[in-house]
């Protein structure tokens, strides 16, 4: 009876820790097969429609309509309006109006490469007319700086299938996560499902950050613990994007690391990663931060060479930034300025217009009003 007793008591212990580790083995299976330890936020799905509520649209900040350019342009617009005040005014052919523009064009950030050339075509175009007015002038003047825009769309692009990756890539501090923020709540109020794969492990705060974007725009997460590979994040996120049927990946990227060589390696293998099936990469957006004028310009390439860009997304427009940057980043670059950043809330990015962009640049009725902001 006892030796009865012995045996069952052992069976039972053994099929129940069968049971425990058999039903272990397949929960593991079920986890993601990286081995960064992921977080993720996704808010529950709505039964009729399949996509997650707190959509863009149903936050309060996006009942205040988006930004427009001439508001957001602030304070580059003092320079050139007052300048184009005196072209106006000017009789279009004197030395010292000439000169007045060459100054404020170098002052604007453009640099001396391409203010010569705005000069020279603005010349040789008043030439051939034969105008000597100042509105003669001052067309002429336009029409050259809207020839250093480049001719290519500006859209956003979308792959046919899903999901669509950008990566978004800039030095620190310049507005990649924010623009990234702005950008998840533009695809969301387009219906666009969202992943935000938080790429920049280098800073223990910055998933932080970009999973409050998250919360903010209804978009769903992947990150990770600081020091781990972003290129893994990515992959992550690619793959949960695709297994959900969502549409878009935005990766957000370190904007330092250690060395620079090394930054830049890493944004060659995370773009290799992006590529990759089911990803479809269409979008490689440098971020560009407008206060840091040419200096910013110098780094810009460096990023352009190293991982090759799509379009640039100019930020802090709203701030001290010259306008004259916007153009030179275009023309130095090669590449369409896609958005423009004018302050830090959720609708403070515009879809970029370089006629708008002029237009605002240099209205002229607008000086009154800035120059009491003096
Ligand atoms: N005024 C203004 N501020 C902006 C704009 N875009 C971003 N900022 C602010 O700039 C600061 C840096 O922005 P982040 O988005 O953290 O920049 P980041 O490139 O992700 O920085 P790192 O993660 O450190 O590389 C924040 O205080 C933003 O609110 C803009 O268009 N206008
Ligand atoms: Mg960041």
């Amino acid at each position: 009876m006892i030796t009865v007793t012995i045996v069952l008591a052992v069976a039972i212990v053994l099929i129940a820790s069968t049971i425990y580790f058999v039903s272990r083995n397949s929960r593991s299976k079920l986890s993601p097969p990286s081995n960064s330890s992921i977080v993720t936020q996704l808010p529950p799905k709505s039964p009729e429609t399949g996509i997650a509520p707190g959509k863009a649209e149903s936050f309060p900040e996006n009942l205040v309509p988006p930004a427009d350019i001439k508001r957001g342009l602030g304070r580059a617009r003092l320079a050139f309006s007052r300048l184009f005040g005196s072209i106006l005014g000017s009789n279009g052919s004197s030395q010292q109006v000439w000169e007045e523009l060459e100054d404020a064009l170098l002052l604007s950030d453009l640099g001396m490469e391409l203010t010569n050339r705005v000069l020279e075509g603005a010349k040789a175009s008043l030439e051939s007319t034969g105008e000597t007015d100042g509105l003669g002038m001052a067309e002429a003047v336009k029409a050259q700086l809207r020839s250093l825009f480049v001719e290519e769309s500006r859209d956003l692009v979308y792959s046919e299938e899903s999901p669509t990756v950008w990566l978004v890539v800039g030095v620190n501090g310049v507005g990649k996560t924010t623009s990234i923020g702005k950008l998840a709540a533009m695809a969301a109020s387009d219906d666009r499902k969202v992943v935000l794969a938080a790429g920049d492990t280098f800073r223990a705060a910055a998933a932080d950050q970009l999973q409050m974007w998250a919360e903010r725009t209804g978009a769903d997460i992947v990150r990770s613990i600081p020091g781990a590979d972003p290129s893994s994040v990515v992959f992550d996120s690619i793959q949960r994007a695709a297994a959900r049927g969502f549409d878009l990946v935005i990766a957000d990227t370190a904007g330092r690391l250690h060395t620079k060589s090394n930054l830049m390696d890493e944004l060659r293998k995370l773009r290799r990663t992006a590529e990759r099936e089911p990803g479809h990469l269409t979008e490689v957006l440098l971020v560009l931060d407008a206060t840091t004028g040419q200096n910013g310009l110098v780094q810009a390439r460096e990023f352009a060479k190293a991982v090759g860009i799509t379009g640039v997304v100019l930020t802090k427009l709203d701030g001290s930034a010259k306008g004259g940057i916007a153009l030179a980043a275009e023309a130095e670059l090669g590449v369409p300025i896609k958005l423009v950043g004018v302050g830090e809330k959720v609708r403070d990015l515009i879809v970029f217009s370089p006629d708008e962009f002029l237009d605002a640049l240099l209205d002229v009725d607008s000086q009154d009003d800035l120059s009491n902001e003096d």
